[in-house]
């Protein structure tokens, strides 16, 4: 068995962080206002890749404590943490030599949240992980999905994997410590044989880092189900749930409903009796403040989990 399951197959409890430009953006584009899936919008509303870049110029998370992130996530009974290392708007949330559209370059914060992050979450005894869009990203010519900057273009995506996700892959498996999990989302563009030479190469930098199973062709480490998916029954091997806490992943302003503490606890429980491990998502705003209900209802139920949990 892969070594990373040690500690995912007893974790049961994670957090899922979803930051980016999006989050400064929290739904609105111009005059119009999007409702669920906010770091989907450049998408949404079609923003011109040059455009939307400039959002950069005004994302300056002051508010971001990294300390305070960790000790959040620990209070909460939470085990593990992943967080959007780059989405598919092609933005890197951490200081990457491959491209300058990165938050140290082209944000007037000029500072690695991301190492911050990794250091506080180990002081916690969490596990850390990185959510890295390998194969959409609508910022590069040549990445998948941006079909509306660049038309009529034949996309060489292997060119894209070989100048981009590949490198900064390998950037946050050198500078980040050892990550618990990298967090692939949305496969595409390359043959199974590729997708195995990709692992390979990331894997010998760190043998005991775990794949999820969107890495594709079926050759992740363990089972994520679906967007609020659940198994119907208990089963077998490793496996994630992922759900976020309100209705969207990326923070969007004028989205309050978000579960309750005994929500909450109910999904957890409800995974956890059939063998799994809950991933909550939170979204942070573009100053790096985590919505308020959030941190309430976060903080309720690693009080709940303290009285009548197991660990
Ligand atoms: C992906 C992303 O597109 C989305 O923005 C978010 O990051 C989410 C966690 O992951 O969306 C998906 C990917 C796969 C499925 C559903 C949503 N799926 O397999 O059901």
């Amino acid at each position: 068995p892969h070594p990373g399951l040690n500690w995912f197959s007893s974790a049961k409890f994670g957090l899922f962080i979803h930051w980016g430009l999006y989050s400064e953006l929290g739904g609105k584009w111009k005059d119009s206002s999007y409702y669920g899936s906010g770091e989907w919008i450049m998408q949404r509303a079609k923003a011109p890749a040059g455009e939307y870049a400039k959002v950069a110029a005004s994302f300056n998370p002051t508010g971001f404590n990294a300390a305070q992130w960790a000790a959040r996530a620990k209070a909460a009974g939470i085990k593990y943490l992943v967080i959007t290392a780059k989405h598919h708007e092609g933005f890197s949330m951490f200081d990457s030599r491959v491209t300058d559209f990165d938050i140290v370059d082209a944000t007037p914060y000029h500072k690695d949240p991301m190492k911050e992050l990794a250091d506080a979450c180990r002081k916690e005894g969490l596990q850390f992980g990185f959510y890295y869009s390998q194969f959409l990203d609508w910022h590069e010519p040549d990445g998948g999905g941006n079909n509306w900057d660049f038309k009529n273009r034949k996309k060489d995506y292997r060119q894209y994997y070989q100048s981009k996700s590949i490198p900064q892959l390998k950037e946050l498996l050198n500078n980040y410590g050892p990550l618990g999990i990298i967090w692939f989302d949305m496969p595409g563009g390359l043959s199974e044989q590729e997708t195995k030479q990709m692992i390979d190469s990331l894997k010998a930098i760190q043998p005991s880092c775990l794949f999820s199973s969107r890495v594709g062709h079926g050759l992740g480490d363990y089972i994520d189900f679906g967007d609020s998916e659940l198994p119907p029954t208990p089963i077998e091997g490793a496996w994630e749930s992922i759900y976020t806490h309100n209705d969207s992943w990326g923070y969007i302003r004028h989205d309050m409903n978000f579960k309750s503490p005994a929500e909450i606890i109910r999904l957890l429980s409800s995974v956890a009796s059939k063998g799994g491990n809950l991933m909550l998502n939170v979204g942070p705003d573009g100053k790096g403040e985590w919505p308020a209900y959030s941190i309430k209802y976060l903080e309720e139920t690693g009080k709940w989990l303290q009285q009548y949990g197991e660990s």
